[in-house]
C-alpha cells in the first residue's frame, strides 16, 4: 500500500498552512489558561527537516485539563450524545471519516512537517486506518448489546453495557492520526465523552483532527483536545478524579506513572499499549529475498518509530552469511530523504532532536558493546534529524542494543541453529508486542506461533493490520489494545439488572 501510495502521491508537497494551534474545549479553540504557568502560555513545534519552529502551539496545564473534564463531563451527563441511538452516533462517525479521506492530502504534508513522516506512510497507514477505524466502530455503535441471564430460582437477569464515561487518551507522536482515532473511535461508539493528549512533539494534526470532527456534527465537548507535556496535562488526566477510563499509547516507564496516578486517585481502569523489542525469526527454507524486504520494513518502515519494529532479527545459521549478503547490498538503494520534497525517500527525520540523539548513543553503545555495523548508522544530511539506518551484525543478546527498545532505524541481526533456540530467545525479553516467522513450513511456523509469547504474530509478512486486528501487547509492553471489537469494552461498563420473574417475592 506504502508502494503504491509513493507512486500515486509522489511529492513534492505543498509546507501546509497551519491553521489550528489552540486547545480546543467544549466545540472551541481556546488560549490555556492555567494558572500555575503564565495564563495564554504555548511551546514550540518543531520541523525535524531542519529543528525550525514551524508554530507556537497553546500549553494546557492542569486547570486546563479540569476545563476540558468539565466540557467532556456535562456533554457526558446531560448531552445528547451518549443518549443518542447507536446508528446516530455511527452516522455521524461516518461523517467524521469521509471528512478524514477528504483531508487525505493535506493531513498526510500536516505530519510530514511535524514528525517527519512520509506523506505515502500518512495516507496508506495512518489516513487508512483513521478513517476505516471511525468506520469499523461506527458499525459497531448499534450492535452494543448485553445478555440475558438464566438465573436460578424465581429472578431473571440482563446485563447492560454502558459508556464508561469521560475517557483520558494520552498519545505518542509516532503515528498521531492513527493513534487519535484508534482511541476516540471506539469511545466515542460507546457513548463515552472524551479529553486527548496528543505528544508534544506532533499536537498540530490532533487539532486538525477536533476541527473535522465539529465540521461532521460531533456535539461540542464529546472531543477535547489540550496539548501539552507528559508530566503536566498528561499527569493531571492520569490523576484526575472525573475521568473514568485512561488509554494510553507510550513508553513503559510513562505506563508504570499512569497506573500510580490511577491508584493514587479515583481506580480509573487503564489500558497500556507500551515499547517493544519485538523478533523476526527467519529460517533456512525462506525465501530469502522477500526475508530481506520483511526485515527492513519490519525495522525502518516509519524511520524505525513503530513501537511492533522488529529490532532481534534472528536467521538461521545455514543462511545466515547468504542473508547478511543480501541485506547489505539492499540497503544501498534505500534511501533517507526530505519527506515532503524528495519522491525517492524511504525514510524522513527522526521526530525530534531527543529521539535522533538517543538513537545515536545506543548505536554508539552497540560499538562499544563490540557489535560490528554493517551499514550506517551515521547522522546524514545538512539539517534536521536524518540517520542513515544501522544494521548491527555480531549482536549478543545480552547487550543494551539488542534489550532496550531503541525506537529508531536500528536492526540487530543474530543466528540460532534449532526452532527451539529461537523460540528460547524470541522469549528471553520481558517485553511481549509483536513478532514474526518467515518459513515454507507450516509445523515450524505453528510452532513459533504458539510459543512465543506476544500480541501479535506475523507468518510470512510483517505490520500486515486491518482495523478488525487486536493490537496490544503482553507484559511490559501493557495490556487492553486497541482496535477490533474487543476495543470497545475499554469504554463500556457492565451493569447487571435481576427482577422477579412473577411479582415480588417479599
Ligand atoms: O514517550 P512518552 P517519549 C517509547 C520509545 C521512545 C520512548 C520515549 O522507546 O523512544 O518511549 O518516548 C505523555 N503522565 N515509545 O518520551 O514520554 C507524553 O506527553 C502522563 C513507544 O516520547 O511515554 C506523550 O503524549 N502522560 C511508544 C505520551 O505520554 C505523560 C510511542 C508518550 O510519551 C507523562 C512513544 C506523564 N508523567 C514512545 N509523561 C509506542 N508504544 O508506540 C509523558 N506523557
Amino acid at each position: 500500500d506504502v508502494e503504491a501510495e509513493k507512486k500515486s502521491g509522489a511529492p513534492p508537497f505543498e509546507v501546509p498552512e497551519v491553521r489550528f494551534t489552540k486547545l480546543f474545549i467544549n466545540g472551541c479553540f481556546v488560549d490555556a489558561v492555567s494558572v500555575s504557568s503564565p495564563p495564554g502560555r504555548t511551546f514550540q513545534t518543531r520541523d525535524p527537516r531542519s529543528g525550525d519552529v514551524i508554530a507556537s502551539v497553546a500549553e494546557g496545564d492542569r486547570e486546563d485539563v479540569d476545563l476540558a473534564v468539565k466540557a467532556a463531563r456535562d456533554a457526558f451527563d446531560h448531552g445528547e450524545w451518549p443518549r443518542m441511538s447507536g446508528s446516530e452516533r455511527g452516522r455521524i462517525m461516518t461523517r467524521f471519516a469521509e471528512l478524514v479521506e477528504r483531508h487525505a492530502d493535506e493531513l498526510a504534508a500536516l505530519e510530514s512537517l511535524d514528525g517527519g513522516k512520509l506523506p505515502a506512510v500518512t495516507k496508506a497507514v495512518d489516513i487508512g486506518n483513521a478513517a476505516g477505524s471511525l468506520r469499523y466502530f461506527a458499525g459497531a455503535a448499534d450492535k452494543i448489546h448485553g445478555e440475558t441471564l438464566k438465573m436460578r430460582g424465581q429472578f431473571q437477569g440482563c446485563t447492560l453495557r454502558e459508556p464508561l464515561g469521560v475517557a483520558g487518551l494520552i498519545i505518542p507522536w509516532n503515528f498521531p492520526t492513527t493513534m487519535f482515532t484508534i482511541k476516540v473511535a471506539p469511545a466515542l461508539a460507546a457513548g463515552c465523552t472524551v479529553v486527548v493528549k496528543p505528544a508534544e512533539q506532533t499536537p498540530l494534526s490532533a487539532l486538525f483532527l477536533a476541527d473535522l470532527a465539529k465540521q461532521a456534527g460531533i456535539p461540542d465537548g464529546v472531543i477535547n483536545v489540550v496539548p501539552g507535556f507528559g508530566p503536566t496535562a498528561g499527569a493531571a488526566i492520569a490523576s484526575h478524579m472525573d475521568v473514568d477510563t485512561v488509554s494510553f499509547t507510550g513508553s513503559t516507564e510513562v505506563g508504570r506513572l499512569i497506573m500510580e496516578a490511577s491508584a493514587r486517585s479515583n481506580l480509573k481502569p487503564v489500558s497500556l499499549e507500551l515499547g517493544g523489542k519485538s523478533p523476526l525469526i527467519i529460517f533456512d527454507d525462506a525465501d530469502l529475498d522477500m526475508a530481506v524486504e520483511l526485515a527492513i520494513s519490519a525495522n525502518f518502515f516509519n524511520k524505525g518509530e513503530a513501537c511492533v519494529a522488529a529490532s532481534r532479527v534472528y536467521v538461521q545459521e545455514s543462511v545466515y552469511d547468504r542473508f547478511e549478503k543480501k541485506l547489505a547490498e539492499r540497503m544501498r538503494s534505500w534511501v533517507v530523504g526530505d519527506p515532503l520534497n524528495d519522491p525517492r525517500a524511504d525514510q524522513g527525520p527522526q521526530v525530534d532532536k531527543a529521539q535522533y540523539e538517543r538513537v545515536l548513543s545506543y548505536i554508539e553503545h552497540g560499538k562499544r558493546e563490540g557489535a560490528t555495523l554493517l551499514t550506517g548508522g551515521r547522522p546524514c544530511g545538512q539539517k534536521g534529524y536524518y540517520i542513515q539506518p544501522a544494521v548491527f551484525t555480531n549482536v549478543k543478546e545480552d547487550m543494551v542494543i539488542a534489550k532496550e527498545e531503541i525506537f529508531g532505524p536500528v536492526m540487530c541481526l543474530m543466528k540460532f541453529k534449532t526452532v527451539e533456540e529461537a523460540i528460547a530467545r524470541a522469549n528471553a525479553t520481558r517485553y511481549g508486542l509483536g513478532a514474526g516467522v518467515v518459513t515454507r513450513d507450516m509445523e515450524v511456523a505453528s510452532r513459533v506461533v504458539r510459543s512465543v509469547r506476544a500480541g501479535l504474530v506475523w507468518v510470512n509478512c510483517y505490520f500486515a493490520l486491518s482495523n478488525d486486528c487486536p493490537f496490544g501487547g503482553r507484559g511490559m509492553s501493557g495490556f487492553g489494545g486497541d482496535e477490533g471489537m474487543q476495543a470497545l469494552d475499554k469504554y463500556l461498563a457492565v451493569k447487571c439488572v435481576v427482577a422477579p420473574l412473577r411479582g415480588s417475592p417479599w
